[in-house]
């Protein structure tokens, strides 16, 4: 059903999803990425597009990736769920707001990933069909820019890394996260710091740690780091927790906030002092204003973690970013960065201040280069009602 309007403002939009198409696309990344995880040198995921009988669509990119080695989900594990959970809930159900998904999607526990590939897919659906942007939907502020930040994978040397560090500074971003594991680390920093006394530094440890090493993540309180992301195991707030007193950095927890019950918990024993928000890992954009308002009622800053998306998530997280509480920079680069060709056009840009512009046209408010993602797409499956 299309919305009325009355004097200008949506007052009624009752939305059916009648058909849901999930694709599976692979893009050649520019560079290597490793962490302490493991390597990618391929961008293989899911997005998932929903549609009204008027033809109205919204889209969702999944942050999922082929292994389970950053969280549990994988794209199989996403299409499985989609499929024969989420997308029966969507059809069944009849939508007068996007943030009705999560009653809907309540009762299937954890899988995190997939019911947010869905729900962005509405959010971007209701932007869509309001002719408005995804920011105005989501009730972000009229920010016109948000600054921009990089994450630098492991490199094979220190002099590598360097060269890739003086490269994202002279290109303007604001603050530069590099990735550590146990060996490459302090010495890492010391030689940045050595270089760059002054700007703004992390580190990401992506759980390679444990409170066994409280002693190497110590030194770390000797560089002036913004923070340290993510020690210890995936799974273990509590540790965080003792962790943490034991630092002067401040501890910002990626991997541990699943939802906004996980962020309390965490905040609440003090296991961190500053949340990285990705709508993927946390169920969606709901959950992500949930915990942005939680972080901002204990003064706790948040930021907007990344996935290496396409231009489609990555659009989606500059929208998100304009939500109040998001003054960190985060992790949202420019498209070139990552692709050769992005999906979108234009690009994700980052200007020599570091700034990304918010789009201000409907929905993610770029054009989305159709035949792109169809050379992208390696398998296709679509349900209808
Ligand atoms: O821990 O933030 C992370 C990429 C894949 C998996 C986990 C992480 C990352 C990044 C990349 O750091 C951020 C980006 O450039 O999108
Ligand atoms: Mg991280």
């Amino acid at each position: 059903m299309r919305e009325v309007r009355v004097a200008g403002r949506a007052v009624s939009v009752k939305l059916r999803v009648v058909r849901i198409e999930l694709r599976h696309l692979e893009m050649p990344l520019r560079f290597r990425f490793e962490t302490s995880f493991g390597a990618m040198t391929e961008k293989s995921f899911l997005l998932a597009r929903v549609f009204t009988a008027d033809g109205a669509t919204g889209i969702g990119e999944c942050v999922a990736e082929v292994d389970p080695f950053y969280l549990p989900e994988t794209n199989g594990t996403v299409a499985h769920v989609i499929k024969d959970f989420l997308a029966p809930l969507v059809f069944a159900h009849t939508f007068e707001s996007p943030a009705e998904t999560d009653g809907l999607f309540a009762g299937i526990r954890g899988h995190e990933m997939a019911k947010a590939t869905l729900e962005m897919a509405i959010w971007d659906l209701f932007a869509n069909e309001r002719g408005e942007s995804l920011t105005t939907t989501l009730g972000g502020e009229p920010k016109n820019t948000i600054p921009a930040g990089v994450s630098i994978g492991l490199q094979e040397n220190a002099a590598a890394l360097l060269e890739r560090v003086r490269v994202e500074v002279a290109a303007g971003y604001q603050r530069i996260k590099i990735k550590i594991k146990p060996g490459r680390d302090v010495d890492l920093v010391r030689a940045i710091r050595k270089e760059f006394p002054k700007i703004r530094l992390m580190v990401d440890a992506n759980s390679a740690y444990t409170l066994a090493d409280a002693d190497t993540l110590r030194a770390f309180d000797d560089f002036d780091l913004m923070m340290i992301e993510q020690p210890l195991a995936w799974n273990d707030i509590v540790e965080h927790g003792q962790l943490q007193p034991r630092l002067k950095t401040p501890i910002c927890l990626d991997e541990s906030i699943t939802s906004d019950a996980a962020a309390r918990s965490a905040l609440s024993i003090g296991a961190c002092r500053i949340i990285n928000i990705k709508a993927g890992r946390v169920g969606g954009l709901l959950n992500s204003k949930r915990i942005q308002a939680t972080c901002a009622a204990r003064g706790v800053p948040v930021w907007c973690g990344g996935m290496l998306e396409s231009g489609i998530g990555r659009l989606a997280n500059v929208h998100l970013q304009t939500l109040r509480g998001f003054t960190l920079p985060g992790d949202t680069s420019a498209s070139a960065r990552y692709f050769e060709e992005d999906l979108i056009e234009p690009g994700v840009v980052v200007d020599s201040n570091g700034l990304i512009q918010v789009p201000k046209g409907p929905g993610l408010g770029h054009e989305i280069v159709w035949s792109r993602v169809d050379r992208a797409t390696v398998h296709q499956e679509a349900w209808t009602t």
